[in-house]
């Protein structure tokens, strides 16, 4: 069918919206209509080409939407179900299988191949050539996708399904990381750095498990205010005070998650590591390298990664969604809703920090 979508043609290049032919869904798949879609850094960096996936390209990975068609091996998703779509997994990986499905050993073909597993487009543009599509399973910056039964999460329909689309990417691995693999007490001093989507998922999660203290580090005032609404308990402004200064005036931290990617964040956020603590790593920049001292790290002390907050996303999303609608998770306070055809203000917004999750709308 013809649908409507917004291309990314050239690295560093503004998005431009094209009417693209979407294939029909084959037996394993889902033809979703979608309602919104967040953008998230990835996206972004695909565009800058510091992850190097082929354009022409659809990106869109955190779509909201209504199932139209399932594919005769599809269950338990019928049409008229709202769903969240999220990252696509195998199902069958030593990861899968031990409910580990970020890190399942297909990742890489299921989400960045620019078209299906065996090797087939979903896009083609007027011309019948073909365009990259399937990112994350999904391509869903385009008001029809096509997705799989893994990645296609069922919500409940009372929810506001145009603010869901986000917790399939940023909020998720946000307050995944909090939820399924640091678990913070009540004793726990958590540290995170950067309060953009990611960041203030974590601290709104830290906040709704009771975490002890929760200290948001930024550089920008208007983040850390509203970071003290959603949870913090403390807050340190780099472009105001010291940040290591200002770590070990907290007497240090028991956790700490790095969001930016930045070295000299990562190396502060190390230091300020208690004996037995542990540092995540979830977001990536330009410098990919960091100089560590190595004494301390083996006072106990880990640093890890964690991808899509390590969760199983038919367990967290709708989680989430609840937590949304008891007012325990309020992305709508993160949240901005931008029409299709404004997508580069949108971009604009997100690379000036206006918007924390801009989230495009399908009218
Ligand atoms: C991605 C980031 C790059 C590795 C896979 C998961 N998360 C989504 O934005
Ligand atoms: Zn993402």
């Amino acid at each position: 069918m013809r649908i409507q979508a917004a291309v990314a043609h050239r690295p560093h290049g503004e998005f431009r919206i094209e009417e693209l032919e979407l294939a029909e869904p084959g037996a394993d798949e889902i033809h979703v209509r979608l309602v919104a879609t967040g953008v998230c850094h990835t996206d972004l960096s695909v565009v800058e080409q510091i992850m190097p996936i082929p354009l022409p390209l659809v990106l869109g990975h955190e779509g909201a939407g209504v199932v139209e068609k399932v594919g005769g091996n599809v269950s338990g998703i019928a049409p008229g179900d709202h769903v969240v779509l999220t990252f696509n997994t195998c199902g069958h990986c030593d990861a899968c299988t031990d409910d580990h499905p970020a890190y399942c050993a297909q990742y890489p073909l299921l989400n960045f191949a620019g078209g299906r597993p065996d090797g087939t487009p979903t896009l083609h543009d007027h011309a019948g050539k073909a365009i990259g599509g399937a990112f994350f399973g999904q391509s869903s910056f385009a008001n029809h996708a096509i997705t799989n039964q893994r990645n296609t999460i069922r919500v409940r329909r009372d929810a506001p399904l145009e603010l869901l689309g986000p917790l399939g990417c940023g909020f998720s691995t946000g307050a995944g990381t909090v939820l399924n693999v640091l678990k913070p007490g009540p004793k726990t001093t958590i540290a995170v750095f950067g309060t953009g989507a990611v960041g203030m998922a974590a601290v709104m999660a830290a906040k709704a498990v009771n975490a002890g203290r929760i200290v948001a580090v930024d550089r920008v005032a208007s983040r850390l205010r509203l970071a003290r609404e959603l949870g913090a308990t403390d807050v340190i402004d780099t472009s105001a005070s010291d940040l290591a200064d200002s770590l070990q005036a907290l007497g240090g931290v028991d956790q700490a998650i790095d969001t930016s990617g930045v070295p000299a964040l990562i190396a502060a956020a190390v230091g300020a590591l208690k004996e037995r603590g542990t540092c995540v790593l979830l977001g990536a920049s330009s410098q990919q390298e960091v100089t560590l001292n190595i004494l301390p790290l083996i006072s106990g002390r880990v640093i890890r990664g964690v991808v899509n907050g390590d969760c199983d996303p038919a367990v967290l999303i709708p989680q989430l969604v609840d937590w949304y609608m008891e007012g325990r998770f309020p992305i709508d306070r993160l949240s901005a809703f931008y029409p299709l055809a404004e997508i580069n203000r949108a971009v604009a917004d997100s690379h000036s920090g206006k918007t924390i999750k801009p989230i495009l709308t399908f009218g």
